[in-house]
């Protein structure tokens, strides 16, 4: 069986891991009073924060789960202030994953663009990998583009830092992109975090699997590492009308992604998961369709999983080479930089000039 430690960072992170334990738990409010995480595998759930209120928040996840640092109220986006918190608390945050046994391999979720989670993510990946030889993913999600520069440039330098890291590859994925998943900010929230979680815990259960066609930790390893360590992760259920040939379109389509990416030109190494009823698993299908996606991403792993009575659902996992996408943001990030220094040159300025003005004056009473 995989032993799998799945860290929450930042109220972000910390939302996803709760829907994930809420669909582990089966969903009632009060399960994890009495349940057991029905988790395919066995896996290890922590969430960590600086803001109390943010765990206090959380409904899914068990007390004994959730690590406060304390910090006030969170470290309002500054990541300076996050990363110092973090090492004054890194041996703290490493107790509390030694405390739950080996791992084969861990994943963590985070905004890029807050202050905690984008801080401490980084810093967390290189603890651990001092410590111990498991794989690290990380889920990092991409802000709104509307939220401002700061959040912009904590992403560009979040996602720096975690490319040095030493984390295996990091699986993106944008609120921007996905915000038609809500009417509002909430649902869009939920909606997000659900399809993030829908994801992990089909791939923790495939992982763990006996497959048909095997893809297994390797393989998936041997996808994220390639290009540059950043991927993307898409999913779809089929149904009585949708095929296992429209399921596997989908998953790689912007229906099923969690990042604006096309599979087919913008991706290197990909890997194709899919679950069904024999009588649904269409071999000269799948294998077109897997056909198209290898001419361009060069190497697809497949893995079929024979589930009696179930439609196919079909998760990819695509490495990215380059893509549009990517570089808007990396533009907007680095004009974002210039905009914060300028602002904060204009200020220096503004009191210089303040203070000129007093400085040759006295008070009169
Ligand atoms: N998908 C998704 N994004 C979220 C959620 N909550 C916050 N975000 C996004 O995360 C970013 C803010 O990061 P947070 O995780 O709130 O920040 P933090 O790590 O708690 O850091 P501080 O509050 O600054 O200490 C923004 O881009 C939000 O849009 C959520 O539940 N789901
Ligand atoms: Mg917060």
């Amino acid at each position: 069986m995989l032993n799998v430690l799945l860290i929450g960072a930042g109220q972000c992170g910390n939302r996803i891991l709760d829907a994930v334990n809420k669909e582990s738990f089966g969903g009632g409010k009060l399960s994890k009073y009495y349940s057991w995480q029905k988790f395919p595998t066995r896996v290890e759930t922590i969430a960590v924060n600086t803001a109390v209120n943010d765990l206090k928040e959380l409904k899914y996840t068990k007390a004994k789960d959730r690590i406060h640092i304390p910090y006030l109220h969170g470290v309002g986006a500054n990541r300076n202030v996050g990363k110092q918190c973090f090492i004054d608390n890194k041996d703290y945050v490493m107790r509390a994953v030694a405390e739950r046994g080996d791992f084969d391999v861990a994943f963590i979720a985070t905004s890029t663009a807050g202050g905690t989670g984008s801080s401490f993510t980084p810093l967390l990946v290189s603890a651990l990998k001092e410590r111990y030889s498991f794989p690290i993913y990380v889920f990092a999600v991409l802000p709104f583009r509307e939220e401002g520069t700061i959040y912009l440039q904590n992403t560009a330098f979040c996602l720096k830092e975690l490319r040095e890291s030493g984390a295996e590859g990091i699986i993106l994925v944008d609120n921007q992109f996905l915000r038609h998943l809500g009417s509002d900010i909430e649902t869009a929230y939920d909606r997000i975090n659900e399809a993030i979680a829908e994801r992990i815990l089909f791939l923790f259960k495939s992982l763990d699997s006996e497959m048909m066609m095997v893809t297994d930790l390797g393989d998936f390893k041997t996808v994220m590492t390639s290009g540059i360590r950043l991927a993307t992760v898409g999913f779809s259920r089929g149904d009585k009308e949708i095929s296992v040939k429209s399921a596997i379109r989908n998953s790689l389509s912007s229906s099923g992604l969690l990042f604006s990416l096309d599979a087919y030109t913008e991706s290197s190494r990909a890997m194709i998961i899919i679950e069904a009823d024999k009588k649904y698993l269409n071999i000269d299908d799948i294998t077109t369709e897997v056909d198209r996606l290898t001419t361009g991403a060069g190497h697809v792993f497949k893995g079929i999983l024979v589930r009696n009575k179930a439609y196919p659902s079909v998760l990819s996992v695509l490495a990215i080479t380059s893509g549009k996408e990517l570089d808007n943001l990396y533009d907007a990030a680095v004009d974002a930089v210039e905009r914060e220094r300028r602002k904060k040159e204009d200020a220096a300025r503004q009191v210089e000039s303040m203070m000129g003005k007093i400085g040759k004056l006295e008070a009169q009473y």
